[in-house]
């Protein structure tokens, strides 16, 4: 039997060389498909809201990153390290000194997720009044400012609220805006700016180290501090080494650690970047503000050494913090996600563009422009995708956005948007061409697509939980 040698030069003559996973797979999941006719039946249960479908329900998960990532071996193996003392577990102080290796902040509190972090931090330091600017609103992040007493102000650039601008840092802050803003409402109202990297609602868009660097040198001025929301601040790095000159021979971890040194803590979904199931965290400088919240995760969250995490969830998050900052996993995940939005854009389909971190977000408004954002299209579309072929999305747009506290009318946000979220190593390249394929249906029966009335509306972050039904011609 003859061995053909294929030439070390092959990937050359094809002019092409590829990204693929540094991960082989270990164990799979099986997942069911639907017919039509379940779900059809499962959109109107759910009323048309894609958080209350059921997940047995749903062939391709592409409603979030959050919590939905495969975990390691290594990371499997941490959970049997587990030590679950209720104070003082071995694996808080590996989580402690992970966070300190790769972020840089001196304190760190645990939280369960994002939003025990975002209350802590809201709750220790913003005043009935005050102002919190920030790179665009995230809902939770916006609701526990305004829950503590805070107005949010937006401040990104024009750029971000523009989804065909390709900007290369569509998160960055606008200087003069702050500045502006600053002199309005006086530096004493302000007591964090809220800067988030990558800047979710804007499409997964970065910041650049020289926007940080300047607004570092804006706040020291007035003595403002700055928080990082860093649920995917590995994913913003990678950007700046990519995009931004003198950055390309630099490891994400060096990026990283950089970036965080120039703000004053951050808060952290773990979930995102950390590639674990459940877990979140608070780091700060500033030892006073390190001892309210730490007083105050007692109350809300668990002990300070576990925060309501168990010990194997902070051992598993120890070393999922270490993972996310490698660089080949970080060029294959964001790979993934430019794979699929190459696709959509070779067929001409609206997304925001350049595409970001860790979604493809469509542009629901150029999608169905016959659709008025008061009847809902993105959540419209969201609904149709999972029709067609039993992929989950989330709606970005005037439903996230929620009510004006103050006049109660809906906030109409300039981005409308469905979101195509990527779980981190869980999915393959063929479910990206099954994705992109059922998108280009939806999109070729637009003009037959109707929007959506509100019949059901909660309080609070009403996009879990709202209900819709179907206007008629
Ligand atoms: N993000 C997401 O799907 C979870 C559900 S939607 C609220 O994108 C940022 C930038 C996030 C985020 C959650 C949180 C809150 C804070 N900041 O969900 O509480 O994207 O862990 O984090 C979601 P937790």
């Amino acid at each position: 039997m003859t061995i053909e040698v294929i030439p070390q030069t092959m990937g050359q003559q094809f002019g092409r060389r590829s990204w693929a996973e540094p991960w082989k797979i270990k164990m799979v999941e099986p997942i069911r498909m639907t017919s039509q006719a379940d779900r059809e039946r499962a959109i109107v249960e759910a009323g048309y809201n894609t958080f209350l479908l059921r997940s047995v329900d749903v062939y391709i998960d592409l409603l979030t990153d959050s919590g939905t990532s495969a975990m390691s071996d290594r990371q499997w193996a941490g959970l049997m390290l587990g030590d679950e003392a209720y104070a003082g577990s071995v694996n808080f102080y590996r989580l402690e000194e992970a966070i300190r290796n790769y972020y840089g902040y001196k304190h760190v509190v645990p939280t369960h997720q994002g939003r025990g972090a975002e209350h802590l931090i809201s709750q220790a330091v913003i005043k009935q009044g005050d102002t919190i600017p920030g790179n665009m609103y995230f809902t939770t992040t916006r609701l526990h400012q305004e829950l503590a007493g805070g107005t949010f102000v937006d401040v990104i650039i024009d750029e971000a609220h523009d989804p065909s601008s390709e900007h290369p840092f569509k998160g960055n802050i606008d200087l003069d805006k702050l500045q502006t803003l600053i002199d309005r409402v006086g530096a004493e109202h302000i007591p964090y700016i809220s800067l988030a990297g990558t800047v979710n609602m804007a499409g997964g868009q970065p910041v650049s180290m020289a926007n940080v660097k300047a607004l570092r040198q804006l706040c020291d001025r007035y003595g403002i501090r700055i928080y990082l929301d860093a649920t995917r601040m590995a994913e913003n790095v990678f950007f700046i080494q990519e995009r931004e000159p003198g950055y390309a021979d630099v490891p994400i971890a060096t990026l990283l650690k950089e970036f965080c040194s120039y703000t004053d803590g951050a808060w952290m979904s773990a979930k995102k970047d950390h590639l674990v199931n459940i877990g979140g965290w608070l780091a700060v400088n500033d030892h006073e503000v390190f001892d309210k919240a730490r007083n105050m995760v007692v109350i809300y969250e668990g002990l300070h050494t576990y925060g309501g995490m168990a010990g194997r969830d902070m051992e598993a998050l120890a070393i999922g913090i270490e993972e996310a900052v490698q660089d080949d996993h970080m060029r294959a995940r964001i790979g993934q996600v430019r794979y699929l939005g190459d696709l959509l854009i070779d067929w001409e389909i609206p997304i925001v563009c350049p595409v970001g971190g860790h979604a493809i977000f469509l542009d629901a408004k150029r999608i169905y422009p016959h659709i008025p954002q008061d009847q809902f299209p993105a959540q419209r579309l969201a609904a149709e995708l999972y029709l067609d072929s039993g992929i989950r999305s989330m709606e970005r747009g005037v439903v996230s956005a929620g009510r004006d506290p103050e006049s109660g009318e809906h906030r109409y946000p300039a981005l409308e948007l469905v979101r195509l979220t990527i779980p981190r190593r869980v999915y393959t390249q063929a479910h990206m061409d099954v994705t992109a394929e059922a998108v280009k249906a939806i999109y070729d029966d637009r003009e037959r697509t109707r929007g959506l009335e509100m019949v059901y509306e909660p309080e609070y972050l009403r996009f879990f939980q709202a209900r819709f039904a179907p206007l008629k011609d």
